[in-house]
């Protein structure tokens, strides 16, 4: 029984010029393809990728790549907005971050990544934009019955939503600057007018 093969000279010729890693010439497939040649590749190209997804494991493992950043965020004394420092334990209030004392045992409340361009270096629940924009506080200064704004828009207004002044305070218009819709009792009655209406010389008990 005669078989009849392809006798082409180009298939011949291709797979005659093959050459194994060896240096060899591979072996030539009856019909003239490189079967051989063919799983080859297949083979290294999975050895390859399993040499990458080990190297991407190693690489986590150590890592080597972006980790996601820590979240700081906790409450301080008083219910202030805080940062919580490395121990996972202490928790400063948030006006304490880059004022150039270390409040937290590593100092990390006062490193250049946080404190390098603020306020932009700082995590955004840590700053309150006020009303012009062009001014900034902490957050814990916010609702702390004091104009750290200088418009009170930290303190006043419905962005803020501060709640009533707390016992320690008496209600009214101020005329000083320093505050914003309550003033320290301890003001009352002081001979010094502090409420626009002398209520806080006249009403007020401290
Ligand atoms: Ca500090
Ligand atoms: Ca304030």
């Amino acid at each position: 029984m005669n078989k009849t093969h392809p006798q082409r000279n180009g298939d011949v010729a291709t797979c005659g010029s093959t050459k194994s890693f060896s240096g060899k010439k591979g072996p030539c497939h009856p019909c003239g393809t490189c079967t051989g040649c063919t799983w080859r590749r297949v083979c290294i190209s999975a050895v390859a990728l399993l040499i990458l997804g080990a190297a991407v494991g190693l690489g986590v493992a150590l890592g080597l790549l972006p980790r996601a950043p820590v979240n700081r965020f906790c409450t301080a004394p008083n219910n202030q907005t805080g940062f919580l420092c490395d121990d996972r334990v202490t928790c400063i209030p948030a006006s304490w971050v880059c004022d150039r004392a270390s409040n937290c045992r590593n100092g990390e409340d006062e490193q250049e990544k946080l404190c390098g361009d603020l306020p932009h270096s700082l995590p955004g629940y840590l700053v309150f934009l006020c009303s012009n924009l062009r001014s900034w506080v902490y957050a814990d200064q916010r609702c702390n019955e004091l104009n750290d704004c200088g418009d009170c828009s930290d303190e006043t207004g419905s962005l803020v939503s501060c709640p009533p002044c707390g016992w320690e305070w008496w209600s009214c218009t101020p005329v000083h600057y320093e505050y914003c819709s309550c003033i320290p009792r301890r003001l009352c009655r002081d001979g010094i007018q502090h409420c626009l209406d002398w209520s806080d010389e006249y009403v007020c008990r401290p």
